[in-house]
């Protein structure tokens, strides 16, 4: 505890239970302070000068990703994140990965939603699938660089721009703000929509083989939910059904509420560890209580 910490308390006379309580809430930020890196040990803000948007760098950075966007439905930004680092915060993360993460274990449909009002329960839209991963929330990892990377407002920022959004806002709810998503063997994310228009994935571990991210773009529009191409895409006639591969560092973003994107079953012993940072338009997104339960099993 630097001495000035301790002589500004006195100074103030602060006294008894509240000093030691500000006595530990100093040791609390020294301890988070020396596991925090310097987000440029992390980031590769050289090749991705998303800190700063006045430079020309920034400026075709956002015009190469909205381009890739128009095209694809998605971006990626490969070496985004140092792959060293990459593989420190795996590292960091395995005890809790394999003792403390949510077995995601179920049968739902492409909507992860019981019914969707005015489609009868047997329309092959609604055909159920299996999904199996393992999944860490937000409030498991308070002090990994995964949270680091999220909370970096210039990340947000260069979505929203890249989005043509006025402002992009963090997550606030606890456990679903940002995820990290281990895939076992054998282990995979089924077909789905996403919830927010467009989602930001950055992987940390590659698995040995399998764990491809498919996708299927701009299957629906906010006016057309096109039930038929989804039961054709379900049933594995959708020719334009495409699927890549990602390098741990990789930052991917792709737009999916309309695009429903799968994650291939993972083969070999090594895990797919990805994490999934959540943005919103309006500030202070939640979770509802069914979506907590249905995704991480508990309410809070
Ligand atoms: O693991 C991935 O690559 C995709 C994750 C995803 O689709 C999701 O979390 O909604
Ligand atoms: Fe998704």
């Amino acid at each position: 505890m630097p001495k000035d910490v301790i002589n500004s308390e006195s100074k103030i006379e602060i006294q008894g239970c509240e000093k030691e309580n500000l006595r530990l809430r100093c040791v609390e930020i020294l301890v988070r302070y020396s596991m925090t890196h310097s987000i440029t040990d992390l980031l590769d803000l050289d090749r991705y000068p998303i800190d700063q948007p006045q430079c020309s760098g920034y400026t075709e950075l956002v015009a190469r990703c909205q381009a890739d966007l128009s095209e694809n439905g998605m971006f990626n930004l490969s070496g985004f994140m140092h792959p060293d680092a990459a593989h420190s915060a795996v590292a960091q993360l395995a005890p809790d990965m394999a003792t403390h993460a949510f077995e995601h274990k179920r049968e739902h449909n492409i909507y992860f939603l019981k019914d969707i009002p005015g489609l009868p329960d047997d329309h092959p839209a609604l055909q159920k699938c299996k999904t199996i991963n393992h999944t860490l929330c937000a409030d498991q990892m308070p002090d990994n660089p995964v949270t680091q990377i999220y909370e970096f407002l210039p990340l947000a920022n260069f979505l929203s721009d890249v989005m043509q959004r006025p402002k992009l806002y963090l997550m606030e709810d606890p456990l679903a703000r940002y995820n990290v998503m281990a895939y076992r063997a054998g282990e995979a994310l089924n077909w789905h929509f996403d919830r927010s228009e467009f989602t930001t994935t950055l992987l940390l571990q590659a698995p040995e083989q399998g764990g491809a991210f498919v996708y299927r773009s701009d299957l629906r529009t906010a006016d057309d939910p096109n039930y038929d191409g989804v039961a054709r895409l379900l049933r594995g006639q959708d020719d334009q059904v495409k699927s890549i591969t990602l390098d741990p560092g990789t930052l991917n973003v792709f737009k999916g509420l309309n695009t429903p994107h799968r994650v291939s079953p993972v083969q070999g012993e090594t895990e797919r560890v990805i994490a999934v940072f959540s943005y919103y338009e309006r500030p202070g997104v939640m979770f509802s209580q069914e979506e907590r339960l249905g995704f991480y099993g508990r309410a809070g």
